[in-house]
């Protein structure tokens, strides 16, 4: 077991509710087996943060609220952690999830958990109004559990990010990784940017052409990243095309939200991607790996 599991699991028996933070636009790929089992372990309860609405489509992120509030001792929140008025609402969504807690004499105990990158600690900063946490837009910030009080009724824990052993869907890991929450060395960023580019291409074609003056028809992630480097002529050492270059950069216009209110799945495209794999099981000569 590694020490930040060992701590969350130590952690978990002594608070109430856990509020796990996740990436809306990405929030089954990035849902953590291992903090569902440690809370049930517990028979904690879970509030679920879909953060970075702001980034996300709104109608898919309606469509995992849904999803998550049909789950037995879930309730399902969006929200941008950024946005004082948003983070302001949580504590008030826990209390009803320990009812026997928020009193001076038992305060609510709240553990912030979720994968690297979601906004653990920039929810930690807004509710605290001021800057306890470093937050910044890479995996791993945080490297220690950190406690403080809300008022004399709440304790907050913040977490570091914590990463399951194993991502059973290579799909899955290139969705975190486009969200920035799997770090540079896991995945090669050229590979992740013609992933997300077949994704963009499918389900957000007008912003794809909106921003690199393109038609996609025909056009797969590849292709994108090949037009993004003609269009802004990145070049090494003005010789042939800089890749990497223009990869970065569809990564970044993605991460930043420059293209737009984009969601890497839905509920429907998650309950497709498992038929996909049920069927492949079924049918050994079936060569179709590939899921979104
Ligand atoms: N657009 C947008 N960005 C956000 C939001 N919440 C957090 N961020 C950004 O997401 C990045 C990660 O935020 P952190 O709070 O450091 O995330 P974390 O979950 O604590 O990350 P680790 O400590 O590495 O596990 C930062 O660049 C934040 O500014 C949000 O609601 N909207
Ligand atoms: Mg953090």
């Amino acid at each position: 077991m590694t020490s930040a599991r060992r701590k969350a699991a130590e952690t978990m028996a002594r608070i109430d509710v856990v509020i796990e933070v996740l990436d809306a636009r990405v929030p089954e790929a990035g849902s953590n087996p291992l903090i569902r089992e440690l809370r049930l372990h517990r028979q904690r309860p879970c509030l679920k943060v879909l953060n970075k609405t702001d980034l996300a489509d709104p109608v898919v992120t309606q469509a995992w609220l849904d999803h998550f509030n049909q789950q037995e001792g879930v309730h399902a929140v969006a929200l941008s952690c950024k946005k004082a008025g948003d983070a302001a609402k949580i504590p008030k969504l826990c209390l009803p999830l320990a009812p026997q807690r928020g009193t001076t004499l038992k305060p609510l105990r709240i553990m912030i958990m979720g994968i690297p990158n979601v906004g653990k600690s920039t929810l930690m900063n807004t509710l605290l109004k001021r800057r306890v946490a470093a937050v910044g837009d890479e995996p791993a910030i945080t490297k220690n559990q950190q406690s403080f009080n809300l008022d004399d009724r709440t304790t907050l824990i913040d977490t570091p990010g914590l990463m399951w052993p194993k991502i059973e869907y290579p799909s899955d890991g290139m969705m975190l990784a486009a969200s920035h929450s799997i770090g540079r060395n896991a995945i090669i960023d050229d590979e992740v940017a013609a992933f997300l580019g077949d994704i963009l291409i499918e389900r957000y074609p007008l912003l794809v052409q909106q921003r690199y003056k393109c038609d996609t028809t025909n056009m797969d992630g590849v292709g994108l990243v090949e037009h993004i480097a003609q269009l802004r002529g990145f070049r090494i050492r003005g010789k042939e095309f800089d890749f990497e270059k223009a990869a970065m950069m569809l990564l970044q216009d993605f991460r930043t939200g420059t293209l737009g209110r984009i969601s890497l799945e839905s509920p429907q495209s998650r309950a497709s991607m498992m038929q996909t794999i049920l069927d492949s099981a079924y049918n050994p000569l079936s060569s179709d790996t590939e899921h979104r």
